[in-house]
């Protein structure tokens, strides 16, 4: 038995995310999460709340509320949203918890006595009329790599470039407005990330089996040259820049930047994890104790790569302790709004809540997963997400329908007995062995899409096996071929009850259930023959109601109206 430790990124606590969040990052964590818990190995997924930086103090700001409370409820709202997804974190914690305030500052001193952090002198933008520093998002103004006329301070959403506040072109204040705008002194602390560049280049380049996009990514960054971070801010919410256990003199008003303490969440999680429920984190990340055996998995947008393969290495790596570091990282490109991007600020494109109001949520998994922005940026449109959640009702509901509804009335609600396997099963066994091979690979490396297309193929195979098994012919003249096509299929159902499970946990426990099948579910085993003679010959079945519904024609259009869609 393997232990997998798993993290998806944070998501941001300024409001309920949107279907890219989900798909980029904490839908294929829990796909994966699933799989390998049903694998029978010892997995721990853990997510937070990321609840530090301008994107806070933003959205607090805009609801009237003051941080503080304003996190507290909006952590709530996406732990109760996410668990209505079927998300299935062992934690969800908050990066404003005491255990992150506590590592947060170790790593500081640690790295401090690493000679890894200095303080400077740095200039920033101050806004006169708002009378404070713009640090991060509370400025912004022209991307000087790509001229988009809206990029952040810290980063640009259209080029994707980590930024410098004062790099920005015609910038003003996201509070006022203001253009009013001088460069002043303070002090900052910095993480020296120059002098780590060939440790973390050499560490990436041992990551031999990662996907291309966050392996390009980190090297890009990599052959562009790291540079010295900034890692405290201006600003009043945050963890306070401490220095044995006091507050650091000439930093009293001053906070760890986000992106520092955001990925130390993940250790800290852990510990609030454990504190709550009574475990040990040290065997999931200290490999003094036992975390050299655990592999860690990490899940995220392509835009929040650089941070988990520089910054935070430099961070673990650097202070010398004996820390677990990512094993593989799986990363996502876009989820787009039509032609254009989701945008959380403007409303733009469905957000999970509303997605609940709408429609199950293993529709929703289904089709985001199923179409991942693995390649490439993909686009939502209503019409294609219509013919592809078909599949589920086409394919998977339609054969277990079939087959439950012909065993209520041919044979009493009873999974028949006697006869054995023929031809056609044996060449069923063969075909599903090749397929669940190949979505068990699959799987193993987080490919979402070829893994849906793998639970396509295995659906297929139930219905052609129907097809040419024919049972409602066979119980006229041949009623023991008729009970092993029958038992066999039932079979089949159960198994694909198992294997979805993890794309779509709703639908697939209501097929378990109604099959006695234990649910959460096993992974099935190499040797078909024995996975698809697993239920009781004599025990009763109880067919469930409709397991997928289809999008009606209205519904689009009343959707796309809605939500706006094409303009
Ligand atoms: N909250 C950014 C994002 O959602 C950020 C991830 C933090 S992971 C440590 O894009
Ligand atoms: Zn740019």
């Amino acid at each position: 038995m393997a232990r997998i430790l798993i993290t998806s990124a944070l998501p941001y606590i300024n409001g309920i995310k949107h279907l890219g969040n989900l798909v980029g990052s904490m839908l294929p964590a829990d796909v994966y999460a699933r799989f390998e818990r049903s694998r029978g190995n010892e997995t721990l997924y853990i997510c937070a709340t990321d609840e530090h930086g301008t994107p806070a103090e933003l959205a607090a700001a805009e609801a009237g509320q003051d941080v503080a409370s304003y996190c507290q409820e909006q952590h709530i709202a996406q732990h109760d949203i996410g668990r209505k997804f079927g998300l299935s974190w062992d934690w969800f914690g908050r990066s404003s918890s005491p255990q992150n305030h506590r590592l947060t500052q170790h790593f500081a001193e640690v790295l401090e006595a690493r000679g890894l952090i200095e303080e400077r002198l740095d200039q920033m933008v101050y806004s006169i009329d708002d009378n404070r520093f713009l640090p991060d998002r509370y400025i912004e103004g022209t991307c000087p790599h790509c001229g988009f006329e809206k990029a952040r301070g810290d980063q640009c959403d259209n080029c994707g470039n980590l930024l410098d506040p004062i790099d920005l072109k015609n910038p003003y204040s996201v509070i006022s407005g203001s253009k009013n705008l001088e460069v002043r002194d303070t002090r900052h602390l910095y993480l020296l990330q120059t002098k780590l560049q060939d440790r973390i280049r050499a560490w990436i380049d041992a990551k031999t089996d990662w996907p291309l996009l966050p392996k390009s990514i980190a090297l890009k960054h990599l052959d562009e040259g790291l540079i010295d971070r900034g890692i405290t801010r201006d600003l009043a919410w945050g963890i306070p820049v401490a220095k044995d256990g006091l507050p650091r003199p000439g930093f009293e008003d001053k906070v760890f930047y986000v992106w520092f303490d955001a990925p130390i969440e993940y250790i800290a999680a852990t510990q609030e994890w454990a504190d709550e429920t009574g475990n040990d984190w040290r065997r999931w990340w200290r490999t003094d104790a036992g975390a050299d055996e655990v592999r860690y998995v990490q899940v995220m947008g392509k835009d929040n790569v650089a941070f988990h393969t520089v910054s935070f290495p430099v961070t673990i790596l650097g202070s010398e302790e004996p820390w677990k570091s990512v094993d593989y990282l799986k990363a996502f490109n876009w989820l787009n709004w039509y032609g254009g991007k989701f945008s959380t600020s403007n409303k733009r494109g469905v957000f999970m809540d509303t997605a609940l109001e709408l429609l199950p949520p293993d529709l929703w998994r289904w089709y985001l997963l199923a179409n991942a922005p693995e390649s490439s940026d993909t686009a939502f449109t209503w019409e294609q997400f219509q013919s592809g959640v078909a599949d589920l009702a086409d394919g998977l509901g339609n054969f277990v329908n079939r087959i439950m509804k012909f065993t209520d009335s041919k044979f009493e609600s009873t999974i028949p007995q006697g006869g054995e396997a023929g031809e056609l099963e044996l060449k069923l066994y063969e075909d599903v062995g090749a397929a669940l091979a190949d979505l068990t690979a699959q799987m193993a490396t987080i490919e979402m899409r070829k893994s849906a297309q793998a639970l396509r193929v295995l659906w297929t195979l139930g219905n052609q096996y129907l097809q040419a098994a024919a049972p409602w012919t066979a119980i006229k003249t041949d009623p023991v071929r008729a009970a092993v096509v029958v038992r066999t299929a039932l079979n089949l159902a159960a198994l694909y009850a198992r294997v979805s499970a993890p794309f779509i946990p709703f639908g697939s426990e209501k097929i378990a259930e109604g099959l006695g099948v234990s649910f959460p579910p096993q992974w099935p085993g190499p040797d078909i023959a024995t996975e698809l003679n697993q239920l009781t010959p004599g025990a009763k079945i109880a067919t469930p109601e409709v397991l997928f519904v289809k999008i009606e024609n209205e519904q689009v259009a009343e959707w796309t109206e809605r939500f706006g869609g094409a303009e």
